[in-house]
């Protein structure tokens, strides 16, 4: 009897150090692991459009990928809520901080603030007008360069008409820098043919619902359906800045019935949906906007770390998509 008890002890007493021993483990792991791992603070403009989505899962895929653990902020469309982010970072103590400047002004202070934390700020997507002193670099598209191949086509396809080609202009979120850098690359190359006439230029700030307005607006401001017209001038051309305010403008064109055949129809970003479109013969050319930018962020991120500058500024690579490609040829474009 008394060795059973002195068994059922040792047994209880072996338990119990097991798990003490289990549970010191999960402990001490766990903060030497954090302790190692960057942290990133990404202040993210908001959810406008399938392409910022996509940006958004590229960049959190992408840190996980590279075991960087990223402290997100969605802003909802507000800049207030972006520089209250990028301050909650500095408090954190981030490593770097990134992020989607909704609008090109009104940094320079956070930015101070981050440099006289020591942390290092990398500008994402689109440009600001600040020191250039107070960030690291920029990552993201060139704006100018895709306005030009939009314009590259549309005068490519009007070579052998000499009338004039009325354009209606859908920009995006006004202050931002792309849009006036799509709007600047699109103008000088079609400067180049006085034909070319921008007769209405509308802000649709990305939205889908606002593509949807402005076509509404055009079109029941007239009886005809056999083009859109504003002002009673026929539009011959749209020049959409992103596929959410064109995927809109078509949603009101097939509302009603409106034959926009002989339209040029160029849209900016080429989500799938855009790119169904063009195949369907719904629009001409559509020249990408490549939102995938987290593993190029990710590598920033840690030379940055390591304390290698990084270039000042860094395009992600781009190509444009017209009705005259082996539409067979395409692969899905993911977002
Ligand atoms: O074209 C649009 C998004 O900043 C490049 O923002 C980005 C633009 C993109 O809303 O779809």
């Amino acid at each position: 009897m008394k060795n059973l008890k002195s068994i059922i002890i040792i047994l209880l007493l072996g338990a119990l150090a097991g798990a003490l021993i289990s549970c010191k483990k999960k402990e001490t792991v766990e903060p030497e692991q954090t302790a190692d791992r960057l942290i990133l603070g990404f202040s993210q403009i908001g959810s406008e459009s399938a392409w910022r989505t996509r940006n958004t899962q590229s960049i959190i895929e992408a840190a996980e990928e590279n075991d960087i653990q990223i402290i997100f902020d969605d802003a909802q469309q507000k800049q207030e809520n972006q520089l209250k982010a990028i301050r909650s970072f500095i408090v954190y103590q981030v490593d770097v901080i990134a992020f989607v400047p909704i609008v090109e002004d009104g940094w320079d202070n956070v930015l101070t603030e981050a440099q006289e934390a020591g942390i290092p700020v990398i500008v994402v997507d689109r440009q600001i007008n600040a020191d250039q002193s107070l960030y690291a670099g920029f990552l993201g598209e060139n704006g100018i360069e895709e306005g030009r191949r939009a314009a590259h086509f549309l005068v490519n396809k009007c070579k052998n008409s000499n009338r004039t080609i009325n354009i209606l202009e859908m920009s995006g979120t006004e202050n931002s820098s792309v849009v006036r850098e799509r709007a600047k690359g699109f103008r000088e190359v079609i400067a180049g043919d006085s034909k070319f006439q921008i007769i209405h230029s509308e802000d649709g700030d990305f939205l889908r619902s606002r593509g949807k307005e402005i076509g509404e607006n055009l079109i029941t401001s007239t009886i005809r359906r056999d083009g859109l017209y504003y002002n009673g001038q026929k539009i011959d051309a749209v020049y959409s800045h992103n596929d959410s305010m064109t995927l809109g403008l078509l949603d009101s064109i097939e509302q009603y019935s409106v034959n926009t055949r002989n339209t040029i129809m160029i849209s900016v970003d080429a989500e799938q949906k855009s790119i169904d479109a063009l195949i369907e013969g719904k629009l001409n050319c559509v020249v990408e906007c490549n939102p995938n930018l987290g593993p190029m962020l990710m590598s920033l991120v840690k030379q940055i770390a390591e304390g290698t500058p990084i270039p000042r500024i860094t395009y992600n690579t781009e190509s444009v998509f017209t009705e005259d490609d082996d539409f067979s040829l395409y692969i899905p474009r993911g977002y």
